[in-house]
């Protein structure tokens, strides 16, 4: 960047093979099946060493369609804040043309619970659903820092009228996690040394 000048555009972009993935027909509008091709995504970016082992999508439930997917790239894109919720939600935000998705009926499905910082983008979004798969403390296993702790954070979403499922094949969300740790993935938001085994499912 040139000296003094600050730059005026904000550019997140998702991985290029993804693009070819989007082309795949949406799945049956079922969580499972939804959670399934999430993982899906998540897992194709561990083992492309893509970066944060987490990927969202948005679906539209009344006509099935997919609206938007996303990956994390806070670490390619030079941006804390490029997590997978954050940039499924904004980029379905501009799939609508609309700050919010309040005029659809869309669900946010999302390989693990959201963050704090997701948090406060899901309550915004206009979403009326949330699906996730691996809770908070599976992420916070690895190493990951999840943010100030929001233990009423399923009572805050519904309070404003987003239905929140999960954990939902919690196994499979853990065994990416995991993956993501065996392949040496960095913990770019934990203190140094912080990454722990994650111990049995027990669910
Ligand atoms: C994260 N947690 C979630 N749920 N999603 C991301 O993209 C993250 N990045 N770091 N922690
Ligand atoms: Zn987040």
């Amino acid at each position: 960047m040139p000296e003094n000048e600050a730059p005026a555009a904000l550019r997140l972009e998702q991985p290029e093979w993804l693009r070819d993935w989007l082309r795949q027909p949406a799945p049956a509008a079922d969580d499972r099946e939804r959670l399934l091709e999430v993982f899906d995504l998540a897992r194709t970016h561990v083992e492309r060493d893509g970066g944060g082992p987490f990927a969202a999508a948005v679906y539209r439930e009344d006509t099935r369609e997919r609206v938007a997917a996303a990956v994390n790239t806070a670490i390619a894109s030079h941006c804390a804040a490029a997590h997978a919720e954050l940039q499924a939600l904004s980029l379905a935000q501009q799939a609508v043309g609309s700050h919010t998705l309040a005029a659809l009926p869309c669900v946010l499905v999302s390989s693990s619970a959201p963050c704090t910082m997701c948090l406060g983008a899901i309550a915004w979004s206009g979403l009326r659903r949330l699906v996730f798969s691996t809770p908070r403390q599976d992420v916070e296993a690895i190493g990951f820092d999840e943010g100030p702790a929001t233990p009423r954070w399923r009572r805050e979403l519904q309070r404003r009228g987003i239905a929140v499922r999960g954990p939902l094949l919690r196994r499979q969300g853990q065994a990416i996690l995991r993956r993501y740790v065996e392949r040496g993935g960095p913990i770019y938001n934990g203190p140094p040394g912080a990454e722990r085994p994650l111990s049995g499912a027990d669910s």
